[in-house]
């Protein structure tokens, strides 16, 4: 069953399959839960599991529901362009003599939060009428931006019609132009074929003029900049009218807000959003408010104040990490971690925000990521949003479209490669290789992609 009309617009939610590597390196800049995991054995079958659980049961409650493939990890082709040679497992072995540091990073399944693999703008805002992607440099971590190439290849191979998809280049991989994705991104509109105001928003300027006049994070870095934003609005073709750039507030990324889903989650004309997130609240409102208005949409502010959540139990539970889906009825269900369930205060305000009549959220569900949780990746992490036209969905390609046998095919596929422990040490065990690439293999196979991965292509 599904919740939309065959031939209607909607939204596809793409979640990052958990790839084989899945473990607790610490690697992520200003991510609490990354940090505080550091070192612990990680299970990556259960956190692949738990992912594809969560998109079954999405699909099941009729959202249309796809699949993005993980890159090969350890990422062997690094080492070449680090300096490492001969087969690879010997290019491992050198590495780990040389710096573990390289293969732990080599070696994340950071690509599993798939809102920071790219920033997507739908056709119907676009004035070519494509559907627009920009892959994310995520330059501001090593173990991140290795991402970019891989996660463009795959999308180019599943949205491969060029009349109907455009792809654009990463952006310039340094610090002015640092860029995170759709973590960062929000659509707001009346409804998915309706006009849309993007709201982007960044932590810092990436271009010193000498003039700045915000207070910026003091404890941890700005991981997008406006700079970055705004030319990923300028590739899609987006105008001033349809967008807003909104700053972060310095306080909240220092309270571990390294991206902005962390703390603020759109959907229709809804913003659910801490008191906290932005540096000028009311500013951003009023902006939004007026180019939402020109474009015929209401904007649905839903605003938690810190007496009711504090920030730091906003970040500890994730409860903006959050997927805020539209049901066939027209009502909103928002999917929360499991965590905000078992938060007493967190709990009592999903209880009144679902109960209030001035907002279309009816419903909230939770579910266990807590695999992904431990590095700072809640249900909206794990997910890029995709809204496609009937004509877009046929277009694409089919087989990373979840359905039951899908599902099947994965669980099983997941049940068969994946170990169930793994530790910072282990990652170094030059069986890793042959055994992700053997699973990549099959993978790419089962969802109808071809040969997207370099190994695929050449023995390195
Ligand atoms: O970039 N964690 C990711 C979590 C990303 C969450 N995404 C969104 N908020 N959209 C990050 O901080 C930890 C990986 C490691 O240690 O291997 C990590 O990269």
């Amino acid at each position: 069953m599904t919740g939309f009309a065959a031939n209607a617009t909607c939204e596809v939610n793409f979640d990052g399959l958990v790839g084989p590597t899945h473990n607790y390196s610490g690697l992520a800049h200003g991510n609490i839960a990354s940090a505080s995991h550091r070192g612990l054995v990680s299970n990556p079958r259960e956190a692949a599991l738990q992912g594809l659980a969560k998109m079954k049961a999405l699909h099941d409650a009729g959202f249309a529901q796809g699949v993005l493939p993980p890159p090969p990890r350890p990422a062997i082709e690094m080492l070449d362009r680090l300096g490492f040679t001969g087969t690879p497992a010997a290019k491992l072995a050198a590495a780990r003599a040389a710096d573990p540091a390289i293969v732990r990073a080599i070696s994340s399944a950071a690509a599993m939060w798939t809102a920071n693999a790219a920033t997507v703008t739908p056709s119907f805002d676009a004035p070519d009428r494509r559907l627009h992607f920009t892959a994310a440099n995520l330059q501001s971590s090593f173990h991140r931006a290795i991402e970019a190439p891989t996660t463009a290849a795959a999308l180019a191979a599943i949205f491969a019609d060029e009349s109907r998809f455009a792809h654009h280049p990463a952006l310039p991989a340094t610090p002015a132009f640092s860029d995170e994705g759709a973590a960062n991104h929000t659509r707001l509109a009346a409804a998915y074929d309706a006009p849309g105001v993007h709201l982007f928003v960044y932590g810092r300027d990436g271009l010193d003029r000498g003039n700045a006049t915000q207070p910026g994070p003091k404890r941890f870095i700005a991981r997008q900049t406006l700079e970055a934003s705004q030319a990923v609005a300028r590739q899609h073709g987006l105008g001033g009218e349809q967008c807003v750039f909104a700053r972060q507030s310095g306080r909240a990324i220092d309270a571990g807000v390294f991206h902005n889903d962390v703390i603020a989650v759109g959907n229709g004309p809804v913003l659910l959003y801490h008191e906290t997130a932005f540096a000028e609240e009311d500013a951003m409102l009023a902006e939004l408010r007026d180019k939402m208005n020109a474009r015929g949409a209401t904007l649905c502010p839903v605003r938690v104040t810190r007496q009711a959540v504090s920030l730091a139990d906003a970040v500890a539970t994730y409860l903006f990490n959050s997927q805020l889906l539209t049901r066939a009825d027209g009502k909103m269900v928002v999917i929360v971690p499991a965590e905000c369930e078992r938060h007493p205060a967190v709990a009592a305000e999903l209880d009144r925000i679902v109960a209030a009549e001035a907002n279309p959220i009816a419903e909230y569900r939770a579910y266990d990521v807590k695999q992904s949780m431990d590095n700072g990746g809640g249900p909206a992490c794990l997910r890029l949003r995709v809204v496609l036209s009937a004509a877009e969905r046929d277009a694409m390609n089919q087989g990373v479209l979840l359905n039951d046998a899908r599902h099947a095919e994965l669980a099983a596929w997941i049940e068969r490669h994946y170990r169930d422990r793994l530790a910072i040490d282990d990652l170094a065990d030059p069986h890793l290789i042959d055994e992700t690439r053997t699973a990549l293999d099959e993978l790419t196979a089962l969802l109808g992609l071809g040969s997207i991965y370099a190994f695929q292509q050449v023995a390195n």
